[in-house]
Protein backbone atom coordinates (compact mmCIF):
# COMPACT_ATOMS: atom_id res chain seq x y z
CA UNK A 1 0.00 0.00 0.00
CA UNK A 2 1.07 3.34 -0.74
CA UNK A 3 0.62 4.59 2.75
CA UNK A 4 3.37 2.16 4.03
CA UNK A 5 6.12 4.41 2.15
CA UNK A 6 5.27 7.27 4.85
CA UNK A 7 5.26 4.90 7.72
CA UNK A 8 8.63 4.01 10.39
CA UNK A 9 7.76 1.43 12.79
CA UNK A 10 10.16 0.85 15.61
CA UNK A 11 11.19 -2.60 15.18
CA UNK A 12 10.33 -4.17 18.34
CA UNK A 13 6.83 -2.70 17.47
CA UNK A 14 6.82 -4.51 14.48
CA UNK A 15 8.20 -7.99 16.12
CA UNK A 16 5.58 -7.90 18.77
CA UNK A 17 2.81 -7.12 16.19
CA UNK A 18 4.22 -9.85 13.84
CA UNK A 19 4.30 -11.87 16.61
CA UNK A 20 0.34 -11.39 18.31
CA UNK A 21 2.27 -9.53 21.12
CA UNK A 22 0.50 -6.78 22.87
CA UNK A 23 1.04 -3.28 21.77
CA UNK A 24 -0.35 -0.03 22.84
CA UNK A 25 -0.42 3.24 21.25
CA UNK A 26 0.03 6.50 23.09
CA UNK A 27 -0.55 10.20 21.36
CA UNK A 28 2.08 12.87 20.99
CA UNK A 29 -0.41 15.85 21.23
CA UNK A 30 -0.94 15.14 25.29
CA UNK A 31 2.80 15.92 25.53
CA UNK A 32 3.34 19.03 23.15
CA UNK A 33 0.88 20.66 23.55
CA UNK A 34 -1.01 18.98 26.94
CA UNK A 35 1.48 19.20 28.89
CA UNK A 36 4.17 21.90 30.21
CA UNK A 37 8.36 21.42 29.40
CA UNK A 38 10.12 19.39 31.40
CA UNK A 39 7.01 17.83 33.40
CA UNK A 40 6.28 16.03 30.83
CA UNK A 41 9.75 14.22 29.76
CA UNK A 42 9.39 12.33 33.12
CA UNK A 43 5.57 11.26 32.09
CA UNK A 44 6.52 10.40 28.74
CA UNK A 45 8.96 8.11 29.84
CA UNK A 46 7.10 6.91 32.98
CA UNK A 47 3.62 6.05 30.76
CA UNK A 48 5.68 4.09 28.65
CA UNK A 49 7.12 2.23 31.55
CA UNK A 50 3.46 1.26 32.74
CA UNK A 51 2.51 0.13 29.34
CA UNK A 52 5.99 -2.38 29.59
CA UNK A 53 5.29 -3.04 33.20
CA UNK A 54 2.42 -4.99 32.15
CA UNK A 55 4.04 -6.92 29.52
CA UNK A 56 3.18 -4.97 26.65
CA UNK A 57 5.31 -2.65 24.50
CA UNK A 58 4.31 1.33 24.59
CA UNK A 59 3.99 2.55 20.30
CA UNK A 60 3.71 6.76 20.71
CA UNK A 61 3.39 8.42 17.63
CA UNK A 62 4.10 11.81 16.09
CA UNK A 63 5.07 13.17 12.77
CA UNK A 64 8.38 13.67 12.50
CA UNK A 65 10.73 15.37 9.29
CA UNK A 66 8.23 14.09 6.85
CA UNK A 67 8.00 10.47 8.49
CA UNK A 68 4.59 8.71 10.53
CA UNK A 69 6.51 7.68 13.51
CA UNK A 70 4.77 4.63 15.54
CA UNK A 71 7.44 4.21 18.28
CA UNK A 72 9.75 7.30 19.37
CA UNK A 73 13.12 6.98 20.12
CA UNK A 74 14.34 9.14 23.65
CA UNK A 75 15.97 12.00 21.38
CA UNK A 76 11.96 12.00 19.40
CA UNK A 77 10.43 11.87 22.76
CA UNK A 78 12.43 14.67 24.01
CA UNK A 79 11.47 16.42 20.43
CA UNK A 80 7.55 16.14 21.32
CA UNK A 81 7.94 17.33 24.79
CA UNK A 82 10.03 20.70 24.03
CA UNK A 83 7.54 21.42 21.15
CA UNK A 84 9.07 23.54 19.33
CA UNK A 85 7.99 24.14 15.85
CA UNK A 86 5.54 21.36 16.78
CA UNK A 87 2.15 21.82 15.61
CA UNK A 88 -1.40 20.18 16.88
CA UNK A 89 -2.29 17.81 14.08
CA UNK A 90 -5.45 16.32 13.09
CA UNK A 91 -7.14 14.50 10.21
CA UNK A 92 -7.16 17.74 7.69
CA UNK A 93 -3.26 18.25 8.65
CA UNK A 94 -1.95 14.91 8.68
CA UNK A 95 -0.91 15.59 4.26
CA UNK A 96 0.33 18.85 4.91
CA UNK A 97 2.76 18.26 7.57
CA UNK A 98 4.23 15.06 6.00
CA UNK A 99 4.52 17.10 2.56
CA UNK A 100 5.83 20.05 3.95
CA UNK A 101 7.97 17.60 6.53
CA UNK A 102 7.03 19.92 9.33
CA UNK A 103 6.99 18.39 12.92
CA UNK A 104 3.59 17.25 14.45
CA UNK A 105 1.95 16.31 17.79
CA UNK A 106 -0.74 13.51 16.75
CA UNK A 107 -4.50 14.05 18.42
CA UNK A 108 -6.18 11.04 19.09
CA UNK A 109 -7.79 11.44 15.92
CA UNK A 110 -4.63 10.90 14.20
CA UNK A 111 -2.92 8.63 16.75
CA UNK A 112 -5.84 6.22 15.73
CA UNK A 113 -5.04 6.71 11.97
CA UNK A 114 -1.45 6.48 12.29
CA UNK A 115 -1.88 3.11 14.60
CA UNK A 116 -4.32 1.63 12.22
CA UNK A 117 -1.97 1.85 9.46
CA UNK A 118 0.65 -0.24 11.65
CA UNK A 119 -1.34 -2.67 12.81
CA UNK A 120 -1.72 -1.67 16.40
CA UNK A 121 -5.46 -1.94 17.73
CA UNK A 122 -5.68 -0.67 21.29
CA UNK A 123 -4.61 3.16 22.28
CA UNK A 124 -4.38 4.99 25.64
CA UNK A 125 -5.02 8.25 26.26
CA UNK A 126 -6.13 11.05 28.78
CA UNK A 127 -9.56 12.34 27.92
CA UNK A 128 -10.51 12.53 24.37
CA UNK A 129 -12.21 15.26 22.89
CA UNK A 130 -15.52 16.34 21.49
CA UNK A 131 -18.54 18.35 21.25
CA UNK A 132 -17.30 21.78 22.65
CA UNK A 133 -19.64 23.96 25.03
CA UNK A 134 -21.80 25.59 22.42
CA UNK A 135 -21.06 23.30 19.80
CA UNK A 136 -24.68 23.56 18.61
CA UNK A 137 -23.80 27.11 17.64
CA UNK A 138 -19.99 27.23 16.91
CA UNK A 139 -19.95 23.67 15.41
CA UNK A 140 -16.86 23.11 17.40
CA UNK A 141 -16.70 19.19 17.17
CA UNK A 142 -13.42 17.65 18.00
CA UNK A 143 -12.68 15.39 14.98
CA UNK A 144 -11.91 12.77 17.41
CA UNK A 145 -15.20 11.60 17.27
CA UNK A 146 -15.24 10.98 13.26
CA UNK A 147 -12.09 9.30 13.57
CA UNK A 148 -13.84 6.92 16.16
CA UNK A 149 -16.30 6.74 13.51
CA UNK A 150 -14.30 5.11 10.57
CA UNK A 151 -11.34 4.12 12.05
CA UNK A 152 -10.57 0.93 13.98
CA UNK A 153 -8.65 1.27 16.96
CA UNK A 154 -9.67 0.84 20.78
CA UNK A 155 -9.91 3.75 22.49
CA UNK A 156 -8.84 3.95 26.11
CA UNK A 157 -9.80 7.42 28.34
CA UNK A 158 -10.65 8.93 31.54
CA UNK A 159 -14.22 10.22 29.78
CA UNK A 160 -14.22 13.77 28.44
CA UNK A 161 -13.02 16.85 30.19
CA UNK A 162 -15.68 19.17 31.56
CA UNK A 163 -14.31 21.62 29.24
CA UNK A 164 -16.88 20.04 27.10
CA UNK A 165 -20.87 19.05 26.19
CA UNK A 166 -20.37 15.25 27.88
CA UNK A 167 -23.88 15.16 26.88
CA UNK A 168 -24.07 16.04 23.62
CA UNK A 169 -20.35 14.25 23.52
CA UNK A 170 -22.09 11.40 24.33
CA UNK A 171 -25.18 11.65 21.89
CA UNK A 172 -22.85 12.47 18.67
CA UNK A 173 -21.11 8.58 19.35
CA UNK A 174 -24.09 7.27 19.60
CA UNK A 175 -25.02 9.06 16.09
CA UNK A 176 -21.94 7.68 15.12
CA UNK A 177 -22.45 4.17 15.81
CA UNK A 178 -19.48 3.95 18.56
CA UNK A 179 -19.81 1.77 21.39
CA UNK A 180 -18.94 3.62 24.70
CA UNK A 181 -17.55 0.77 27.64
CA UNK A 182 -17.23 1.50 31.21
CA UNK A 183 -14.45 0.12 32.33
CA UNK A 184 -15.83 -1.36 36.03
CA UNK A 185 -18.31 1.69 36.21
CA UNK A 186 -21.93 2.17 34.62
CA UNK A 187 -21.41 6.39 34.56
CA UNK A 188 -18.87 8.12 32.12
CA UNK A 189 -16.31 9.68 33.43
CA UNK A 190 -15.52 12.93 33.55
CA UNK A 191 -11.50 13.26 33.09
CA UNK A 192 -10.81 14.46 36.90
CA UNK A 193 -13.87 12.92 38.36
CA UNK A 194 -15.01 9.85 38.28
CA UNK A 195 -18.91 10.50 37.32
CA UNK A 196 -19.88 12.68 34.19
CA UNK A 197 -23.61 11.76 35.23
CA UNK A 198 -24.11 10.20 32.03
CA UNK A 199 -24.07 6.00 31.33
CA UNK A 200 -22.73 4.20 28.80
CA UNK A 201 -23.67 1.94 26.41
CA UNK A 202 -21.76 -0.96 28.92
CA UNK A 203 -20.48 -1.36 32.08
CA UNK A 204 -17.87 -4.01 31.37
CA UNK A 205 -17.00 -5.90 34.65
CA UNK A 206 -13.21 -6.18 33.07
CA UNK A 207 -10.66 -6.20 30.69
CA UNK A 208 -10.78 -9.53 29.39
CA UNK A 209 -15.25 -8.44 28.68
CA UNK A 210 -13.87 -5.54 26.76
CA UNK A 211 -11.83 -7.22 24.41
CA UNK A 212 -14.66 -9.51 23.70
CA UNK A 213 -16.43 -7.12 22.61
CA UNK A 214 -14.01 -5.56 20.73
CA UNK A 215 -13.14 -8.79 19.10
CA UNK A 216 -16.52 -9.29 18.03
CA UNK A 217 -17.27 -5.60 16.96
CA UNK A 218 -14.69 -6.02 14.57
CA UNK A 219 -15.47 -9.99 13.66
CA UNK A 220 -19.10 -8.36 12.40
CA UNK A 221 -17.13 -6.16 10.20
CA UNK A 222 -18.70 -3.14 11.50
CA UNK A 223 -15.57 -1.41 11.12
CA UNK A 224 -14.58 2.07 13.27
CA UNK A 225 -13.62 2.25 17.09
CA UNK A 226 -14.70 1.39 20.73
CA UNK A 227 -14.64 4.10 23.42
CA UNK A 228 -13.42 2.82 26.81
CA UNK A 229 -14.29 5.01 29.83
CA UNK A 230 -11.72 4.79 32.73
CA UNK A 231 -12.64 6.55 35.52
CA UNK A 232 -9.37 8.33 37.46
CA UNK A 233 -8.54 6.44 39.99
CA UNK A 234 -10.70 7.27 43.69
CA UNK A 235 -7.13 9.12 45.57
CA UNK A 236 -6.59 11.83 42.75
CA UNK A 237 -10.13 12.26 42.02
CA UNK A 238 -10.56 15.96 42.37
CA UNK A 239 -14.45 17.59 43.06
CA UNK A 240 -16.57 18.29 40.76
CA UNK A 241 -18.00 21.16 41.47
CA UNK A 242 -14.45 22.96 42.75
CA UNK A 243 -13.67 21.44 38.53
CA UNK A 244 -17.10 23.57 37.46
CA UNK A 245 -16.01 26.24 38.56
CA UNK A 246 -12.03 26.53 37.40
CA UNK A 247 -13.49 25.50 33.99
CA UNK A 248 -16.00 27.89 34.03
CA UNK A 249 -13.30 30.60 34.97
CA UNK A 250 -10.76 29.38 31.94
CA UNK A 251 -13.58 29.38 29.48
CA UNK A 252 -14.85 32.91 30.05
CA UNK A 253 -10.65 34.06 29.97
CA UNK A 254 -10.81 32.29 26.23
CA UNK A 255 -13.90 33.74 25.09
CA UNK A 256 -12.77 37.33 26.09
CA UNK A 257 -9.51 36.89 24.72
CA UNK A 258 -11.23 35.43 21.52
CA UNK A 259 -9.32 32.14 21.70
CA UNK A 260 -10.64 29.29 18.86
CA UNK A 261 -10.92 26.32 17.24
CA UNK A 262 -8.12 24.22 17.70
CA UNK A 263 -6.10 26.62 20.32
CA UNK A 264 -9.20 26.38 22.28
CA UNK A 265 -8.22 22.93 24.13
CA UNK A 266 -4.35 23.48 24.87
CA UNK A 267 -4.90 26.98 26.10
CA UNK A 268 -8.10 25.57 28.49
CA UNK A 269 -5.53 22.69 29.68
CA UNK A 270 -2.98 25.39 30.12
CA UNK A 271 -5.26 27.93 32.31
CA UNK A 272 -6.85 25.12 34.83
CA UNK A 273 -3.08 23.75 35.45
CA UNK A 274 -2.47 27.57 36.59
CA UNK A 275 -5.87 28.03 38.25
CA UNK A 276 -5.39 24.63 40.64
CA UNK A 277 -1.86 25.43 41.21
CA UNK A 278 -0.65 22.37 39.43
CA UNK A 279 -3.57 19.86 41.75
CA UNK A 280 -4.96 19.26 38.71
CA UNK A 281 -1.96 18.44 36.63
CA UNK A 282 -0.86 15.57 39.20
CA UNK A 283 -4.60 13.65 38.71
CA UNK A 284 -3.95 14.75 34.72
CA UNK A 285 -0.71 12.14 34.89
CA UNK A 286 -2.07 9.55 37.43
CA UNK A 287 -5.00 8.84 34.86
CA UNK A 288 -3.32 8.86 32.10
CA UNK A 289 -1.22 5.80 33.81
CA UNK A 290 -4.40 4.33 34.87
CA UNK A 291 -5.40 4.38 30.88
CA UNK A 292 -2.23 3.01 30.06
CA UNK A 293 -2.05 0.14 32.18
CA UNK A 294 -5.73 -0.72 31.17
CA UNK A 295 -4.64 -0.62 27.75
CA UNK A 296 -1.90 -2.65 27.96
CA UNK A 297 -4.37 -5.56 29.64
CA UNK A 298 -6.71 -5.08 26.77
CA UNK A 299 -4.09 -5.69 24.51
CA UNK A 300 -3.28 -9.22 26.38
CA UNK A 301 -6.47 -9.63 26.47
CA UNK A 302 -7.44 -9.28 22.71
CA UNK A 303 -4.04 -10.89 21.45
CA UNK A 304 -5.61 -14.11 23.55
CA UNK A 305 -8.75 -13.96 21.61
CA UNK A 306 -7.12 -14.19 18.21
N1 LIG B 1 -8.29 16.63 26.15
C1 LIG B 1 -7.47 16.55 27.20
N2 LIG B 1 -6.13 16.53 26.99
C2 LIG B 1 -5.58 16.60 25.74
C3 LIG B 1 -6.48 16.67 24.63
C4 LIG B 1 -7.81 16.69 24.87
O1 LIG B 1 -7.94 16.50 28.31
O2 LIG B 1 -4.35 16.60 25.60
C5 LIG B 1 -5.91 16.70 23.24
C6 LIG B 1 -6.00 15.29 22.59
O3 LIG B 1 -4.89 15.11 21.74
C7 LIG B 1 -7.26 15.40 21.75
C8 LIG B 1 -7.19 16.83 21.30
O4 LIG B 1 -7.29 14.50 20.66
O5 LIG B 1 -6.71 17.57 22.42
C9 LIG B 1 -8.53 17.36 20.86
O6 LIG B 1 -8.36 18.63 20.32
P1 LIG B 1 -9.56 19.31 19.52
O7 LIG B 1 -10.61 19.58 20.55
O8 LIG B 1 -8.96 20.55 18.93
O9 LIG B 1 -9.98 18.31 18.48
MN1 LIG C 1 -12.21 22.05 17.68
Amino acid sequence: MQMKQYLDVLPEIQDALDHNKPVVALESTILSHGMPYPENVGFAAEVEKVVRAEGAIPATAALIGGRIKVGLSPAELETMCRAENVGKVSRRDMATYLAMKRNGATTVATTMICAAMAGVKVFATGGIGGVHRGGEVTMDISADLQELKQTSVAVVCAGAKQILDIGRTLEYLETMGVPVLGNGTSDFPAFYCRKSGFGVDYAAKDESEIASIIKTKWDLGLEGGVLIGNPIPEEYALDYDYMEGVINEALAEADEKGVRGKDITPFLLARIKEITNGVSFASNVQLAYNNARVAARIAKALCKLS
